[in-house]
């Protein structure tokens, strides 16, 4: 059985990976307008990404025997500056994560939830991740975005990500 703190704090950071969901897809949705359908793209599998992420948490409070609570989800911004811009709030969102995911660590330690920290393992892994992916494009971008031709091939480049669900067991 979840611990009830525990169970709150994962119901939260289930609504932080929603949240952070309609965060890229409204990033998505302001690409596409900016013809840059490469970027509109990689945002939509981080859509899906996110949504992977909250499911995990979902999944793992049922395991534990406790209850999904699912919360209102705020307001997101719809308008960036440039590119680099809308690279730049990801980076810190995902930074923000990073550390969301460490309290819920620093949680699972002071009472000594063990299945909940090996659970947790795998988030702050893909944090690793998630930030430098964020952080490469952010910088790729600053170098390009003048460059008209330089920032469609970069575009182009995004355009074949696809979505692997990651949080899913490997198949036998
Ligand atoms: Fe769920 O990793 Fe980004 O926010």
């Amino acid at each position: 059985m979840i611990n009830e703190r525990m169970e709150k704090e994962i119901n939260d950071q289930i609504n932080a990976e929603f949240w952070s969901a309609y965060l890229y897809l409204s990033m998505s949705a302001w690409f596409t307008q900016r013809n840059l359908p490469g970027f509109a793209n990689w945002m939509y599998v981080q859509y899906q990404e996110e949504i992977s992420h909250g499911m995990k948490m979902f999944r793992y409070i049922h395991e534990r025997g406790g209850n999904v609570k699912l919360l209102p989800i705020a307001k997101v911004d719809s308008e960036w500056k440039s590119p680099s811009d809308a690279f730049q709030s990801t980076l810190e969102h995902e930074r923000k994560v990073t550390s969301l995911i460490n309290s819920l660590m620093d949680t699972a330690h002071e009472i000594r939830d063990y299945a909940t920290i090996n659970f947790l393992n795998w988030y702050i892994e893909e944090q690793v991740e998630e930030e430098a992916n964020a952080d490469e494009i952010y910088n790729k971008l600053l170098m390009v975005e003048k460059d008209l031709a330089a920032l469609y091939a970069l575009d182009k480049e995004y355009s074949t990500r696809v979505f692997v669900d990651a949080t899913l067991p490997a198949a036998e």
